[in-house]
């Protein structure tokens, strides 16, 4: 062999083992793709797809290919638990997106902080979730830290002296959003005309709404998920209560208007993504977001698309091993340093605390939006 024929040869080996040293990067994403809770999953799954197609059409990170491994957990605690098992053990992905409800979290991310395995929420706003563990890390903004603001606006624009409040009290968001509603209306010296309760799964509102409409309230805070969120704000405008509503997280979804329709103005939320937010990555996220899945997005696929994307910056920053454990530790001491400007604007993680007020895990640094629906739409 000559060392003309050599060169070609060598050269060849070397794309060779350049192409055997990317490897395809399995991310597990667990969310509820059907079920009461699908309005949101299905918002999130698209959000981290789009994301990570982007990624993959620009290179990849570092040259490797990001790979979803997707599974639905149906918004049910049991589901979600079965289904971090199979990703964390049988897929072995480097890390997990989801589940879609704190309720949820609350039982699989145990599992992930055990395994030592990083667990991304886009949408869990409940108290406690990132005090599960070092290894818990979220971009949705708590309860905590968006309903004061909206409260705030809420009644500083409507003058609200007085409100009636309903919660579901069988579920980890909706009963922290409702002890989030107290202690802001306590501190903004709101009185409460009446506290009212409801289950997951009610389908009947009306006899909690008759007894808040002969408290005259002049607003209605709601802590609710949208399955129930969107029948109790029908069913209040039938009852000829037209006062506005202020909800948490739950009801930050389009999902409202296809469910309640014409009841769906006077809804105030509060969130760090608007539609009407018009920053260059946000208007790239929606133009690209619509071209893709044929409808508008909304805050869960604005906050799971922004997650893929800090979850880049985190991986770029790091050697990938092949050791699935090593590189799972790289990857949790990576991330918390990552700052991003996304659709969702400027963000930043937060160190959470446990119970015993030891370092945990990461909360979202953000700024809240307040909007309130008008027509088919929420605007600022
Ligand atoms: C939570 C929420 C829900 C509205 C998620 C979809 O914020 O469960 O924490």
């Amino acid at each position: 062999m000559t060392t003309r024929t050599l060169k070609p040869l060598a050269a060849a080996l070397f794309v060779l083992a350049g192409a055997a040293q990317a490897a395809d990067i399995k991310l597990g994403v667990a969310e509820a793709l059907s079920g009461g809770a699908a309005q949101y999953g299905q918002s999130i799954r698209n959000g981290f797809q789009l994301a990570a197609d982007e990624i993959n059409a620009a290179g990849g990170v570092n040259g490797n290919k990001l790979v979803l491994v997707v599974e639905d957990e149906q918004g049910k605690k049991e589901e979600a638990i079965n289904a971090f098992k199979k990703l964390i053990f049988q897929d072995k992905v480097l890390m997990l997106f989801g589940p879609t409800l704190s309720n949820s979290a609350q039982a699989a991310d145990p599992i992930a902080q055990a395994s030592k395995t990083v667990v991304f929420g886009t949408s869990n706003t409940a108290d406690g979730i990132t005090s599960i563990g070092d290894h818990v890390f979220r971009n949705s903004v708590t309860e905590a830290d968006v309903l004061p603001v909206t409260l705030s606006t809420a009644v500083k624009r409507l003058g609200i002296k007085k409100v009636a409040v309903l919660y579901g009290n069988d579920d980890v968001f909706t009963k922290s959003g409702y002890d989030n509603f107290k202690k802001a209306l306590e501190a903004q010296k709101i009185a409460v005309t009446t506290t009212e309760t409801f289950a997951k799964g009610d389908v009947d509102f009306k006899a909690q709404l008759t007894k808040i409409k002969a408290s005259n309230p002049d607003a209605l805070v709601l802590s609710a998920l949208i399955a129930e969120g969107a029948p109790i704000m029908v069913q209040a405008r039938q009852l000829g209560l037209n006062v506005p509503v202020i909800g948490g997280n739950g009801m930050n979804s389009v999902k409202v208007f296809d469910l309640a329709k014409g009841a769906s103005d006077g809804l105030w939320i509060g969130s760090p993504w608007s539609i009407e937010n018009q920053t260059k990555e946000n208007g790239a996220f929606i133009v690209a977001y619509t071209k893709q899945h044929k409808s508008a997005p909304d805050q869960f696929a604005a906050q799971a698309y922004d997650a893929m994307y800090i979850t880049a910056q985190a991986l770029k920053k790091i050697k990938l091993s092949g050791d699935l454990a090593k590189d799972r530790a790289a990857l949790r001491n990576a991330l918390p340093d990552v700052k991003w400007t996304g659709a969702t604007g400027a963000f930043s993680f937060r160190r959470a605390v446990d119970k015993a007020g030891r370092p945990a895990g990461y909360d979202a640094e953000q700024t809240a939006i307040v909007s309130a629906t008008k027509n088919g739409r929420y605007a600022i």
